[in-house]
Formats: C-alpha cells, structure tokens, sequence
C-alpha cells in the first residue's frame, strides 16, 4: 500500500472538502504554515535541558506526526475564534494565537491517534505507515511517544497561554476532554471485543461510543477553545455551541464508520480495520437491525476476522442491505435536523459559526 497511498500527501484530493468553502483554504495555508514555529519552539526547550538528543526525536516525532491529514479540528479552533471575535479585534496577533491554540487541539488528535491506531490494528495513516508500524519505532516506543505528545501540549500552552485569563479553563477543558475521549475509547474496545456476542451492538450504546470517543474532541474541544480567546463571549453561545456540537460531531463519526468500509483509501489516506476489530460501527448496528436470520449467520461467521474473503463477504451484505443508499439518506436527514436546530439559535455570529462547521463536515469523503 505505501506507494500508492503516499500520494495523497502530494495531490489535491484532500482539498475536495476544503474547496466548497474558500475561507477553510486561507484558514488552512495560515494553520500550517505555524507548525515549524511550534515544533522549534519545543525542541528548543528541550535543548535548554540536558537531553539535546531528545530534541532531535521530538523534532522528528512531532512532525511526522503532525503533517499530513486534514486539520479540521485545529482549523476550526481558529474558524471559531474568528467568527464569534468581535471584528475589530482580529488582528494578524490574535489569529497566530488562535492558530497555535488549534496546533495544541492537533497535538491532542496526534496523541489520541498515535495510541489509536494501536488499539485498532491499524497499519496507515494520512498516507503513511502509522507511527508504531515505523521499524525504527514499535509498539513500545511509541507508546511513550504519545506521552511526549500530550506532555508537549501542555507545555506549549503554557508558553503560550500561561498569561491569558481563560489559561485555566483551557487547561481544564483539555484534560476533561482526554477524560471522556479515553472513556470512550474503553467502550469501544469492550464493545467490540465479545466474539459473537453482538448483544451489545445497539444503537444506544453506538451513540454513547461515539459521542465520547469522537464528539467531543473532534467539535466540542475546538469550538470551546476558539470561545475561550474571544473576547466577552455570552453565555447562550456556549450553551447552544455544546448540544450542535455534540450533534456535528455525532454526524462526523458516523461519517468516519462508512469511510473505513467504503472511502478511497486514495483520498482518506487510511486502511479501514473496523470489519477485521470487530467494531461497534454504524455499519454493524444498522446491519444487525434489518438482516434476516439467514443474513445474521453470515454476520457472526465473518465479522472480526482478517480473512480478506470474510471482509468482502461483510461488504457485499452491506451492500444487499444497502446501507449505502440508507447512510446518504440518514447523513442528510441528520444535516436538516442540525440546520433547523441552527435556526433556532437567537444569536447570530452563533448561527453563521455552526452552519460554517456543519458545511465543512456535510458530505465529507475523506
Ligand atoms: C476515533 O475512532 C477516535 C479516536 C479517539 C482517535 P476511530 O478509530 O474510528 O478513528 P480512525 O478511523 O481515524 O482510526
Ligand atoms: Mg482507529
Ligand atoms: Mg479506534
Ligand atoms: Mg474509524
């Protein structure tokens, strides 16, 4: 797969989502241009120490790390704070702050995703080998690399925010959302770890899964962050910003369980593994909902297994149930629902900021 996938760093398909909305473009050329400035600033820090050695890595882990994907969570720190400042106040200082406040939400995913892609067996990511499967790294060394990851956070937003008013909130915030994020991590291990027991593939505990292991993180973190720096922000936006972002991010990972099964590998530069790990997904769920009792054998005989012929064998039933055609029909179902709950927001840079999001989220392929 390497060669191939390792394309996607350098063609355009990641910027097919980007491209609907001109802002994210600009927003995404200001964002990553920052990463070299965040990552010397953490070198350098560690240079100041007695371990000029552990520089060198963590220039190197961070960055391969860091580079590639979308960046749609730090972008949208940097789209929330944008929207909801008051005009006058967006100066070229405040927007380099917001950008490095989102560099700390993209140190957060890669942290969450360097111990992820343990957990699920995965062996790409952003179209490259996932940073344990690096010969020169491993299972072991990469675990305590994600510590380095999330202790570099808190260390750059020291630097950076020691001095803001909101520095605690945001601390707090972080570590709060770590708290739910690995909650949910748990349930989907566990969900998914019961040989064919699939007793607990409701959609009850689908959405609980995926609330905290992706939700919040993925929307509430940004958008809460990007609140903090602005200035006086009224409380009813905090409020209405938490139960639409639970709701996006609702949408974003179910998004994300189609993805694994039917996206181009090409444009999402991942390999799904949900199939193989026995996942808990959207998928499954709506699959063990409408299938016959013949079509239930099939499931429990090929479900988790790594046998590319069972893999198939679940994607065909997938398909004779045609959850492709049900996942477009629910994705826009869910997008009129959030658009009516926009609507209803009495507040409006709140409105133009969660239809913005919502935009950029609707009808992602990758
Ligand atoms: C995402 O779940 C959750 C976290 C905390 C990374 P996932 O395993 O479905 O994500 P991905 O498809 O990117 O591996
Ligand atoms: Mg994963
Ligand atoms: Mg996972
Ligand atoms: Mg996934």
């Amino acid at each position: 797969y390497w060669p191939q996938l390792i394309r996607y760093k350098n063609n355009s398909a990641n910027m097919t989502t980007a491209s609907k909305n001109l802002e994210i473009i600009n927003e995404k050329k200001m964002f990553d241009d920052l990463l070299p400035e965040v990552i010397m600033t953490l070198q350098n820090k560690s240079k100041l120490s007695e371990v000029p050695q552990i520089g060198d890595w963590l220039k190197k882990m961070l960055h391969y790390n860091l580079v590639g994907g979308k960046h749609t969570r730090g972008i949208t720190t940097v789209i929330s704070y944008k929207t909801i400042e008051k005009p006058e106040k967006v100066t070229e200082h405040t927007l380099k702050m917001a950008c490095k406040l989102g560099w700390c939400v993209e140190m957060f995913q890669a942290y969450c995703i360097v111990l992820d892609d343990i957990m699920d067996g995965s062996s790409v990511r952003r179209g490259m080998p996932c940073w344990y499967r690096r010969p020169e790294v491993g299972i072991t060394c990469a675990f305590n690399d994600s510590l380095l990851i999330h202790s570099s956070l808190f260390e750059f937003l020291k630097t950076n925010f020691r001095t803001n008013p909101n520095y605690m909130k945001m601390f707090e915030l972080f570590n709060e959302t770590l708290w739910r994020t690995s909650m949910g991590q748990h349930l989907d291990h566990v969900t998914g770890n019961r040989k064919t027991d699939y007793s607990s593939f409701t959609l009850d505990r689908y959405y609980t899964i995926i609330k905290y292991k992706a939700a919040y993180y993925t929307y509430n973190l940004p958008v809460s962050l990007g609140l903090l720096l602005a200035e006086n922000v009224d409380e009813k936006i905090y409020k209405s910003a938490q139960d639409i972002c639970l709701e996006i991010g609702t949408m974003f990972q179910i998004q994300d369980d189609f993805i694994d099964c039917f996206g181009d590998e090409i444009k999402t530069g991942k390999v799904g593994t949900d199939i193989q790990e026995r996942k808990c997904t959207w998928l499954a769920v709506q699959a063990l909902q409408r299938c016959t009792e013949a079509q239930r054998t099939v499931f429990k005989a090929c479900y988790g297994s790594s046998e590319p012929a069972h893999v198939e064998r679940i994607k065909r039933l997938y398909e004779d149930l045609h959850l492709p055609q049900i996942y477009k029909h629910q994705e826009k179902a869910m997008y009129d629902n959030i658009i009516r709950q926009i609507e209803n927001i009495p507040i409006e840079a709140a409105r133009v900021l969660f239809k913005k999001l919502l935009d950029i989220t609707y009808n992602r392929q990758h």
